[in-house]
């Protein structure tokens, strides 16, 4: 039997994960937390309870008390907030993967997942179909931490023989929670402010690609790579995962085909040299040949689903 602890289960990936991990586990062998409180249905779905990964003795206490098996450790603070607390940043991120890592390995878990990101990648990396393996040289606090972590989630698995299993994510686009900090979450701010004004000033330029994924096949990826025997892991840091890659203007361009009157104006800030800086497309070839990893939604699906859902959600 399986107990699931989902570490930040309030955030955009968390608040999905812990409802499509209940539906395979059931509500009571799935474990939220988070330093605040989630949607409703996390809270009441299954057991939720506010718990600072930061504060390891609090953490162990309850990995020993609920039996836990296997973790997902989701928190993390995202490239946009990172650098302006850089250091602050650093030392949430990595130690919080520390003690998880740790704590797996003093109680062995079955397995931990841990969520690395295209920020891995930075300028001299190659931006077009960025394999697996390349040069890494990210130029923010939240790529750093993520590269190392990726080492760190590797070491353990090498040394200790800890099942770790991870994912580097491009922008994910949901309508359940919203997204906090990061530089690709205008793909999702804009569904917002078209359903709400119409209209949307974005932080990034209109030519400016990144890869970006809806929520639906990020949890699904998830879910596959920790269900596959641990044999079937060839990749310990992190595989790359791909979606589909667009701008803010062919995205603006979808959002008009819905509505007509939406207008988008473009005001870059400081998350266009971290833009400038990540992938524009990612080969995910490992994780196709690996975990048989295919996306479903494409840009005219995922904008389709988007507008529909905060329409519901904002009426
Ligand atoms: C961010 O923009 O910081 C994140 C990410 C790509 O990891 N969404």
């Amino acid at each position: 039997m399986e107990n699931i602890l989902v570490i930040g289960s309030s955030g955009q990936i968390g608040s999905e994960l812990v409802i499509a991990l209940r539906k395979l586990y059931g509500g009571e062998h799935v474990f939220a937390t988070d330093i605040k409180s989630a949607p409703a249905d996390v809270m009441e779905g299954g057991p939720f309870q506010i718990l600072d990964v930061l504060d390891e003795k609090q953490l162990i206490h309850f990995v020993i008390r609920n039996r836990i098996t296997q973790v997902y450790h989701l928190a993390a603070v995202l490239s946009g907030n990172a650098e302006k607390i850089p250091q602050q940043a650093w030392d949430i991120n990595m130690r919080s993967l520390l003690n998880v890592l740790d704590l797996a390995r003093e109680v062995k878990l079955k397995k931990v997942f841990w969520p690395s990101s295209i920020a891995v990648f930075g300028p001299t990396t190659p931006r077009v179909n960025t394999p697996q393996f390349t040069v890494m040289e990210p130029t923010t606090v939240y790529g750093i931490s993520k590269m190392a972590g990726e080492r760190w989630c590797d070491y353990y698995f090498k040394k200790f023989g800890l099942d770790t299993r991870s994912i580097r994510y491009p922008g994910l686009i949901s309508y359940k929670t919203e997204a906090g900090g990061g530089t690709t979450d205008y793909a999702v701010e804009i569904f917002y402010e078209a359903v709400k004004h119409k209209k949307y000033e974005c932080f990034l330029q209109e030519d400016t690609i990144l890869p970006m994924m809806f929520m639906e096949d990020a949890i699904n990826a998830t879910i596959e790579l920790m269900e596959l025997p641990s044999e079937k892991i060839s990749i310990r840091s992190s595989y790359n995962v791909a979606g589909i890659s667009f701008s803010p203007k062919e995205l603006a361009l979808e959002i008009k085909k819905h509505i007509p009157e939406f207008e988008i104006t473009y005001k870059p800030d400081f998350r266009q040299a971290i833009a400038d800086s990540w992938p524009q497309s990612i080969d995910d070839s490992y994780a196709r040949a690996n975990n048989g990893w295919k996306h479903r939604f494409d840009l005219s699906r995922m904008t389709q689903v988007m507008l529909t859902e905060i329409g519901k959600k904002l009426a």
